[in-house]
């Protein structure tokens, strides 16, 4: 399996998926065709499908336009209707092939929209594990909540996601690190991961380079969307459950001038 980052707009990252011993490949919400296309090109791959995380224009904008450049290509989503483009819908747990040796599992993390899909990507014996998570877990945050509740972003964030496997490599929609990490600090100023992880990712920044992929294990010390059961969390925001916390680290979030 190889990935690649394709940037695009203003902070949005589409993602090449290929598949080395077919040269198949998978665009992840490939909203400026040109560019991923190109990239298929520079590595001798064929894109066959795309997968679109959620509706929002900057994720699902490029569909229709990508499916003019490449006759035959299947546009997956979460709702026929919402998804511009779309031609073929995933439920949670779908199983899709990507060639002959990757495996792609959607998985519904509603929240930040309703129809919300996270792609868990492997090899056929379930190695390599990746995540494309859109916009539903940032590094170090999440998405807005715009058409869910936090008892949803609870259950999409810290059950679906943080079960799977811990070396699993994250890859999301935007590069919000480096905000992300300095808010985190807001709500756990001692933690010593975040200002070791802030540091790097702002060299990463500085150099041009992405702060992604991070992993499942990484997200469990250091983000804290993913850390709302810890007491001293829970204390500090004068919280008792975690969907409780999580609400209210989104509603400070929402409203932190950075
Ligand atoms: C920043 O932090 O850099 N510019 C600011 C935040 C995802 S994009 C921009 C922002 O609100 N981004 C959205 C988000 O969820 N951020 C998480 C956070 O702030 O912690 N989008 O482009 C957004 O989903 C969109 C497109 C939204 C169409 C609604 C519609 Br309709
Ligand atoms: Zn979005």
């Amino acid at each position: 399996m190889q990935i690649f980052h394709v940037p695009c707009l203003q902070d949005n990252y589409s993602y090449l998926i290929i598949d080395e011993s077919s040269g198949d490949a998978a665009a992840v919400d490939p909203v400026e065709p040109d560019k991923v296309i190109g990239a298929a090109e520079q590595h001798g791959a064929q894109i066959k499908l795309v997968l679109t995380t959620h509706h929002h224009w900057d994720h699902a904008g490029g569909n229709e336009k990508i499916k003019q450049l490449v006759p035959g290509i299947k546009v997956y989503g979460g709702s026929l209707d919402k998804v511009k483009g779309c031609t073929d819908t995933v439920d949670n747990g779908d199983n899709l092939a990507l060639g002959v040796n990757l495996n792609i599992l959607a998985l519904h993390t509603p929240c930040h929209t309703k129809g919300h899909i996270s792609y868990y990507v492997t090899d056929k014996e379930g190695g390599n594990p990746a995540v494309f998570t859109g916009d539903t877990l940032f590094i170090a945050g999440c998405g807005r909540f715009f058409e869910g509740t936090a008892e949803q972003m609870h259950q999409s964030l810290c059950v679906t996601l943080a079960s799977l496997p811990k070396p699993t490599q994250i890859y999301c929609g935007h590069e919000y690190t480096v905000k992300n990490l300095e808010f985190a600090l807001t709500v756990e100023p001692d933690n010593e991961k975040i200002h070791q992880k802030l540091s790097w990712a702002r060299r990463q920044v500085q150099a041009g380079l992405p702060t992604i992929p991070s992993t499942i294990e990484e997200e469990l010390e250091t983000n804290p969307f993913m850390r709302v059961d810890n007491p001293e969390i829970q204390e500090k925001v004068g919280c008792q459950t975690a969907i409780e916390v999580l609400r209210e680290i989104r509603k400070m979030k929402d409203h932190w001038k950075g």
